[in-house]
């Protein structure tokens, strides 16, 4: 009848907004597409879209402060260390389920066949860089300085690619002290100029939260405080997912009227581009829906339609920091996950879960060792699915973070970095791919964890009288 429809309309008004935004960009780029547009003209067309992105970015960095703070505090910190361990267990297996799959799929399908390059580098592994990237990681968690946390993270790709080809410039320059030799190519990084320390932010915060959560009494001023900032900050976002399905349409469309012809995707690209599509797909819609359904009983599918609109986000921005406040809204209004739980796990996952990532990596470093015809043996598999793992954890939610991470993965088995470029052609696609399944994995996971301390949140809200996450 009119009225259910006008019901199921109203319902999912932003969802198909969405998908009509999606749609109509699509149809948008490739009817420009003849007309050939300039690099500026195509730059003026996708603005709408890149103010989205800068307003979604905006939130992020007080979103993930305050969330974490208020969802430390509010919680009894045997609770809180319960619901940390159940969500880093189901990290480290979907993270580690997915670099398998990656790893897998690579082997079966073998995309780099057919070729005749021998590598020359033999012999040549870089250790020490593998160690430094892995301290790095840790270094990274302690920001020696919070406000600049805020805008600039430690980073590995600087230094590795410095000792790689100039071995007399030592760890930790600055990119501009940098000399590059000559014949580098210098892997563009699309996200770099927002690289926040979202590691470190998220240790401190959760570590600050736990304190005011134990200090009772004494911390209800600034448990009031940050959990005022994360309500204003959620409300931003209720305004801003307005304006999301316009920046969405900008976005897809500019990168389509961006793109170079498809005819790049033959051969040893294309097959390559195909593994790690299907490798994301048997993850993002086999693995992680039934690992939620085992645990659960719930039907995932109904879970999933719940996030389509952080999923479309994602696929948009590629990036699921920005995506982050998108992710929050799905769950807590679509899906009614506990915001003590969405608190806690969301931007802990978006911070460290990426399981499109961890897939790509490990994918992506066996796809060049076979375009170098170089065999891998069965300790260097294991390496890298290790040097995967601590990648994906590594890489910052933004765009393009992961292609960037992978030195870390080339230089543990000893391939040459400069390969990367073989794949740069192709990335910005599979990037957007790899984003939304690690949205879909921290999204899983969040369901995950309540039902698994659904007993303990009833606990806690007969302790409370019901007011929850308001007041302990
Ligand atoms: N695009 C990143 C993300 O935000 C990660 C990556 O580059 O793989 O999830």
């Amino acid at each position: 009848t009119a009225g259910s429809a006008k019901s199921f309309f109203r319902r999912n008004a932003f969802v198909l907004f969405t998908i009509a935004a999606v749609l109509l960009g699509i149809i948008l780029a490739f009817s420009l597409r003849p007309y050939q547009l300039t690099y500026r003209q195509i730059k003026y067309f996708s603005f709408p879209g890149e103010l989205l992105m800068r307003m979604l970015q905006m939130l992020v960095l007080p979103l993930i402060v305050s969330s974490l703070i208020t969802g430390m505090a509010s919680l009894d910190s045997r609770v809180s260390g319960k619901m940390g361990m159940r969500a880093i267990i189901y990290y480290m297996v979907t993270t580690i389920i997915a670099v398998f799959i990656g790893i897998f799929m690579v082997i079966i399908i073998h995309p780099g066949k057919g070729s005749k390059d021998k590598l020359h580098r033999e012999g040549r592994i870089e250790q020490v860089q593998t160690t430094d990237a892995f301290m790095d990681l840790v270094r990274n968690m302690f920001p020696p300085n919070l406000v600049e946390a805020c805008f600039k993270q430690y980073s590995t790709r600087v230094f590795t690619r410095t000792i790689l080809h100039s071995s007399n410039v030592t760890a930790g320059v600055t990119t501009t002290q940098i000399p590059v030799p000559e014949n580098f190519t210098i892997i563009p990084i699309p996200g770099s100029a927002n690289g926040v320390n979202a590691l470190g932010l998220v240790v401190f915060s959760m570590c600050f939260g736990l304190m005011i959560g134990s200090m009772k009494q004494k911390g209800r001023a600034l448990r009031e405080f940050f959990n005022c900032l994360n309500e204003a900050i959620m409300r931003l976002v209720a305004i801003i997912i307005w304006y999301a399905p316009v920046g969405i349409m900008f976005l897809i469309a500019g990168k389509i009227l961006e793109m170079d012809d498809l005819a790049v995707m033959g051969g040893q690209l294309g097959m390559y581009t195909l593994t790690v599509i299907v490798g994301l797909l048997i993850h993002a819609l086999c693995i992680l829906p039934l690992l939620y359904f085992i645990v659960t009983h719930r039907n995932p599918w109904v879970f999933i339609a719940g996030l389509l609109q952080a999923l479309i986000t994602a696929l948009g921005t590629s990036s699921s920091s920005a995506t982050l406040p998108i992710t929050f809204r799905c769950l807590e209004e679509n899906n009614g996950v506990d915001r003590r739980i969405t608190r806690f796990v969301l931007p802990v996952g978006a911070t460290i879960n990426m399981d499109g990532t961890a897939l790509y990596e490990a994918l992506a470093a066996i796809f060049i060792a076979q375009v170098n015809n170089y065999e891998l043996d069965f300790g260097q598999i294991i390496t890298i699915s290790i040097t995967a793992t601590a990648a994906s954890i590594g890489a910052a939610g933004i765009p393009q973070a992961g292609l960037v991470t992978m030195v870390i993965v080339l230089t543990s088995v000893g391939l040459p970095t400069e390969d990367i470029t073989l794949i740069i052609a192709v990335d910005w696609f599979l990037d957007r791919l790899r984003t939304t399944t690690n949205v879909l994995g921290d999204s899983l996971g969040a369901g995950i964890v309540e039902h698994l301390s659904r007993h303990e949140l009833d606990a806690q809200d007969c302790e409370l009288g019901n007011s929850g996450i308001e007041e302990k």
